[in-house]
Order: C-alpha cells, then sequence, then structure tokens
C-alpha cells in the first residue's frame, strides 16, 4: 500500500554534521512523501521508550545519552514500501556492513555515531511515530507528482 509509513530520525551527529539535506534529499528524490517532520532535543525519557527493546544491551545507557545530546530531525516518510526500503537506503546498522550509496555507507564510519534511525517493521513503525508525533502532526496530502511515481 502507497500509505504505508515509516518513521526516520536524523540522529544529533547526522545534524551537527550537517547532513540533514542529503539525507532528506534521497527520501524526497526516491520519490517517499513527508507526512511529518519536527526539529526536537528528544527527552531521556522518550528515548528510553524508543530503543526499550535493546534495554538489555551494554550501550543502551549510552545510546539514549547520544541520542539526547542534541536536537535530532524526527520525520515521517510514506510510500509503497517505505518501511523496508527505508532501511535499505539507510544501510546495515553497522556502517562498516553498508554498502555505498546507502546513507551509513557514505556517511558515517561506526556503529555508535550512525547518523539515523529507520523503523524495523511497519509494527513498529506505528510504535515509533505514535511515540513522537501526535496525530495532528502528522500532514496527509496529495503530491502532484504521485500518478508520476506510482502506475
Ligand atoms: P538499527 O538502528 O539499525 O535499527 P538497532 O540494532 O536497533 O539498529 O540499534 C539501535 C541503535 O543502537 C543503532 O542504530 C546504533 O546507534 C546503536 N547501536 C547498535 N549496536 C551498537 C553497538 O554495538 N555499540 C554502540 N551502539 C550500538
Ligand atoms: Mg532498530
Amino acid at each position: 500500500m502507497a500509505e504505508e509509513r515509516t518513521f526516520i530520525a536524523i540522529k544529533p551527529d547526522g545534524v551537527q554534521r550537517g547532513l540533514i539535506g542529503d539525507i532528506i534529499k534521497r527520501f524526497e528524490q526516491k520519490g517517499f512523501k513527508l507526512v511529518g517532520m519536527k526539529f526536537t532535543q528528544a527527552s531521556e525519557e522518550l528515548l528510553k521508550e524508543h530503543y526499550i527493546d535493546l534495554k538489555a544491551r551494554p550501550f543502551y545507557e549510552g545510546l539514549c545519552k547520544y541520542m539526547h545530546s542534541g536536537p535530532v530531525c524526527a520525520m515521517v516518510w510514506e510510500g509503497l514500501n517505505v518501511v523496508k526500503t527505508g532501511r535499505v537506503m539507510l544501510g546495515e546498522t553497522n556502517p562498516a556492513d553498508s554498502k555505498p550509496g546507502t546513507i551509513r555507507g557514505d556517511f558515517c564510519i561506526q556503529v555508535g555515531r550512525n547518523i539515523c534511525h529507520g523503523s524495523d517493521s511497519v509494527d513498529s513503525a506505528n510504535k515509533e511515530i505514535a511515540l513522537w508525533f501526535k496525530p495532528e502532526e502528522l500532514v496527509s496530502w496529495k503530491s502532484c507528482a504521485g500518478s508520476w511515481i506510482y502506475e
């Protein structure tokens, strides 16, 4: 369904390194539709919830601290298979395993500073979108390019 949505975030390192525009550009050029965006320094409480599945991992505390260390650009993108394709565009979790042409493959080096987040399933996308955005902060709109992107 072209209405599938995913949560994509540019992490504090991506923001500090001036990569917001480059990352947004790739999703726009691909043909996905932006339906929500906010520039915000997330609370530790929100971040702990966002990464709750990783609570038992040794890097969990450091991860939450890093994510809270500065502003992030939080976004919701919409389109056909956007969850899976968004992850492909981001690359592997560890930039060392990410192919050139992916965001992590092109712009970063270490797993602990991998500049971007993308939901890993439709279910987690829905949870993450609800955590980061109020329903009224999401915009349903018709793109004039839609009929040139989908047959
Ligand atoms: P993902 O972001 O590709 O979905 P997850 O396994 O969900 O990867 O991990 C969430 C985030 O935790 C990663 O993007 C990365 O920032 C961080 N992370 C994962 N593994 C490590 C690690 O071994 N050391 C430090 N940070 C890590
Ligand atoms: Mg993940």
